[in-house]
């Protein structure tokens, strides 16, 4: 190892300042905020009378609870389902007698066959997804997503006391969705990510640097995220099962069996080195998507074809809308006629919108003001000035333009 020693010249004032400058470099505070068994909590705020039993999420054409006459809910029993699926996750009273993530649901109901077996409803997690983000967003500015139910925060630049702010952060989360969620916080993300898990659930784990050898060390090696079932089984192998031995394990050995990158990678794990920066998703200014046609298409002649791609253009736009979560408030079209010709046209609606039908309401506003002097060769459509919250959602009739379109004289060769 190289050492270095401080140049004479430096007085204690100046090597002081230089120790500050080090730590300031170093010591950033990043959490690792994670939802505690998140599809099953979402369920359990529909059908509240099932907290506190063991509940499993999963499978495949598993039937929704059902109301009775008397006014309860009577689910699958997990100990009924015949097929393949798996379980998607589980409420802590079902791990409690065994029933994990990933598990087959035949296996488990051995374990458990009285827990109560639900489909799996992904609008409804993607709906509390974004809810608990926006929360946390009221708190925190950086955050990085990483999931449908996870985020890491930094909260280097606030300046308020880690607990009061997690307890803040938690209590947001609790108000905006009804979920609790485990927090862990330490100088990086992975220790942090270690953390959130070590207090489930409601948890809060506080980490510094020299807690290492108390807390991380005496853990299984597949605690740290980035090893895996495969290197878990390699390092057993070798004699190492805790972070603590792995933390002993000389860096030579370890990149002799691993290979040079993910050899020192292990090394600096076990020893809570991580400068991994939060990545923050930037916001994109559109979302387009066109098609090219095979054929040159006639405006009139083939209006059921083009009927057909506006829609689809405009459901895979509405898609990818929903897929990040965002509205637009203007939507465009893009035209190129066989001439090669390309006119666009935009439309700025009153409120952000993201379905499918509102976005081809909003191309019929734009496909009147267009000159049809060609045949097409292609159509697009973007949404643009988007935005993370919804607007107040509107029905109107479709206006089906191709169809008004094809009743005009219009003059197209
Ligand atoms: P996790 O955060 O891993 O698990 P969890 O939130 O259910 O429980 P915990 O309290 O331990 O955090 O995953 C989040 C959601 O992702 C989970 O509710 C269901 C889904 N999921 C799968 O679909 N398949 C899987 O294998 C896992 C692990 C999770
Ligand atoms: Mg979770
Ligand atoms: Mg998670």
């Amino acid at each position: 190892m190289r050492r270095y020693t401080l140049p004479v010249s430096l007085d204690r004032f100046e090597t002081k300042l230089l120790k500050d400058l080090l730590v300031a470099i170093t010591a950033r505070r990043i959490a690792h905020l994670d939802m505690d068994a998140f599809f099953a909590s979402v369920e359990l705020l529909r059908y509240p009378q099932l907290k506190g039993k063991p509940v499993v999420v999963g499978g495949r054409r598993v039937p929704a609870p059902q109301l009775n006459a008397e006014g309860e809910y009577i689910c699958g029993r997990l100990g009924d389902y015949v097929g393949r699926g798996v379980v998607t996750t589980s409420t802590y009273e079902a791990r409690a007698l065994g029933v994990f993530s990933g598990m087959g649901l035949m296996q488990s109901a051995r374990l458990a066959p009285d827990a109560l077996l639900l489909p799996a409803d992904f609008e409804a997690y993607k709906h509390h997804s974004r809810l608990f983000k926006q929360a946390v967003a009221t708190v925190v500015n950086v955050i990085e997503d990483r999931g449908i139910d996870e985020i890491y925060l930094d909260l280097t630049d606030i300046d308020e006391d880690t607990e009061p702010l997690a307890q803040r952060i938690k209590a947001a989360v609790r108000d905006a969705t009804g979920l609790s969620c485990s927090i862990g916080i330490s100088p990086n993300k992975l220790l942090s990510k270690i953390c959130s898990d070590l207090d489930k659930p409601d948890g809060l784990t506080i980490l510094q640097i020299g807690d290492l050898p108390d807390r991380i060390w005496p853990l299984p090696v597949s605690k740290v995220n980035g090893i895996g079932p495969k290197a878990t089984r390699k390092l057993e192998q070798l004699g190492i099962a805790t972070i603590g031995e792995l933390a002993q394990a000389s860096e030579q050995v370890l990149q002799q069996h691993f290979g040079t990158h993910y050899g020192q990678w292990l090394h600096q794990a076990a020893h809570g080195i991580d400068d991994r920066p939060l990545v923050i998703e930037r916001q994109p200014k559109s979302l387009s998507r066109e098609t090219t046609f095979e054929r040159n298409l006639h405006v009139r002649h083939d209006r059921a074809e083009l009927t057909r791609i506006t829609d689809s253009l405009c459901q895979r736009v509405s898609q990818d809308l929903a897929t990040k979560s965002f509205w637009c408030r203007t939507v465009g079209l893009k035209v190129k006629f066989a001439d090669f010709t390309v006119v666009t046209r935009d439309v700025s609606l009153p409120q952000p919108v993201q379905s499918a039908q509102a976005l081809r309401q909003a191309l019929s506003e734009c496909l009147k003001r267009v000159q049809w002097h060609d045949r097409i060769r292609l159509l697009g459509v973007r949404a643009s000035a988007l935005s993370d919250q919804p607007g107040v959602i509107q029905q109107n009739p479709q206006l089906g333009f191709w169809e008004a379109e094809s009743d005009r004289k219009l003059e197209t060769k």
